[in-house]
C-alpha cells in the first residue's frame, strides 16, 4: 500500500509537470506579429531585441515599392514577389504610388512590425535620413534596390543593388554623337526627364550630358518630366510638338515615356524613328517591340530582374556575411535590328 502510494504521488507529479510546460508553450506562442510567423514553432528566447531569426523560422521582409508607373515596375514587382515565394521569404508588400510620404509609411509600419529586413526603390533622392535612423535604432537592416539615396552617411543601409544610371545616359549620348557624326548644323533634341529628384532620371541626364558637352551642335532645346509614365509622356510630347517647329531627337529616360511619344508623334503626322529620331532606356517588351518596328532607334537595356540578387543579400545579411555596399547590375543596349533578334527570348 504505502509502494503504491509513493508511485502514486510520482505520477501525479510528472502529470503536473507535462500539463504546466504545456502551458508555458501556449503563452510563448501567443503574441504572433504575423499569420506566416504563428505558423512556425515558439523561439526559445522571449527577449524582443534579437536580432537574427532562428533558422527554422521563416524570415519576415518588408518591401516599399515606388508605384506601378511603367512597364519596368512591373517585371520589377514580378520578379520580387517570385523570388521571395522560390526562396521562402514572407514578403510584406506596400505599394507608394509614386509618393515620398507614402513609402516612409510603409517603412515606419515594417518598423513596428519588427520585420527581420526592409527593402525599398527610394521614389526620390533625398530626405530619407530620418527614417533610416529609425529603422537602423530599431536593429532592422535596410537594402536599397533599384534607385539610391543620397544620405552622406552609408551606414544607413547595407547595400546598394542596382543600375548604373550615369552609364545609361552616357551610353544614350554615344550613340546619338556617332548617329549624327556627319550632321549638317544643330541637332535638335527634347527630353522627356524620369521623376523629378529621382535617382534615374537625375543620373541619366547627367550621363547623356556628360557625353554631349564636347559636340556643340547638339542641343537640347527642351526638357521637361513625364514622370515615367505613358500618358504623362504624350502629353509633353504634345506640348513639345506644339512649341517648336524643328525637332530631331527625343531622348526618354524610359520606354513608356518614348511609347506615349509615339502617339503624340505619330498623331502630329511625323514618323516617329525617322522624323525624330528616338532614344530611351529599360528595354520592356512594348520597348522592344516598337524598336523592332524602328519607331525607337535604340534602347539602353536596364534590367529589372533585381529579385534573386535581393533575397541573396538579405539572407546573406542576415546571416551576418559582409556585402558590398554596391551591387551593380548588367546591361547592354539595342538598336533597332537588334532589338528585333532579341525580342523573342526576352523574359520582360
Ligand atoms: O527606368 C522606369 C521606372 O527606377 C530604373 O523607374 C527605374 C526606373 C525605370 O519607372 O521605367
Amino acid at each position: 500500500m504505502k509502494r503504491f502510494g509513493k508511485l502514486s504521488l510520482l505520477a501525479v507529479l510528472a502529470l503536473m509537470m507535462v500539463v504546466v510546460a504545456a502551458c508555458g508553450k501556449k503563452n510563448e506562442t501567443s503574441p504572433s506579429p504575423s499569420a506566416s510567423q504563428a505558423a512556425a514553432p515558439a523561439s526559445e528566447s522571449p527577449k524582443a531585441s534579437e536580432p537574427a531569426p532562428p533558422a527554422d523560422k521563416k524570415i519576415v521582409l518588408g518591401f516599399a515599392q515606388v508605384g506601378a508607373e511603367s512597364g519596368w515596375r512591373t517585371a520589377n514587382t514580378k520578379s520580387i514577389q517570385e523570388s521571395a515565394a522560390a526562396a521562402g521569404i514572407d514578403l510584406k508588400f506596400s505599394d507608394a504610388q509614386q509618393k515620398q510620404e507614402n513609402q516612409i509609411k510603409a517603412i515606419r509600419s515594417y518598423i513596428q512590425q519588427k520585420v527581420d529586413v526592409i527593402a525599398f526603390s527610394p521614389v526620390v533622392e533625398s530626405g530619407w535620413d530620418t527614417v533610416l535612423k529609425e529603422a537602423k535604432d530599431a536593429g532592422i537592416p535596410v537594402i536599397l534596390t533599384d534607385r539610391a539615396v543620397d544620405s552622406k552617411d552609408t551606414s544607413l543601409y547595407r547595400t546598394f543593388i542596382g543600375s548604373d544610371f550615369v552609364e545609361e545616359g552616357r551610353k544614350a549620348g554615344q550613340w546619338l554623337v556617332e548617329a549624327t557624326k556627319d550632321a549638317q548644323g544643330d541637332v535638335n533634341i527634347v527630353q522627356l526627364e524620369g521623376t523629378t529628384g529621382s535617382a534615374p532620371a537625375n543620373d541619366r541626364m547627367a550621363g547623356f550630358k556628360e557625353v554631349i558637352k564636347d559636340h556643340p551642335n547638339l542641343k537640347i532645346i527642351a526638357s521637361q518630366t513625364g514622370d515615367f509614365t505613358r500618358a504623362k509622356g504624350k502629353e509633353v510630347m504634345q506640348a513639345f510638338l506644339q512649341a517648336h517647329k524643328k525637332i530631331d531627337v527625343l531622348y526618354a529616360h524610359n520606354d513608356d515615356m518614348a511609347l506615349g511619344a509615339i502617339q503624340a508623334i505619330e498623331a502630329a503626322g511625323l514618323k516617329p524613328g525617322v522624323d525624330i529620331k528616338i532614344i530611351s532606356v529599360d528595354g520592356v517588351h512594348d520597348g522592344m517591340q516598337a524598336a523592332s518596328e524602328g519607331k525607337i532607334n535604340y534602347i539602353v537595356e536596364c534590367n529589372p530582374l533585381l529579385g534573386p540578387q535581393l533575397m541573396d543579400a538579405v539572407k546573406d545579411v542576415l546571416a551576418g556575411k559582409e556585402i558590398p555596399q554596391r551591387i551593380v547590375t548588367k546591361e547592354s543596349a539595342f538598336t533597332s535590328e537588334q532589338a528585333k533578334e532579341a525580342l523573342p527570348t526576352r523574359q520582360y
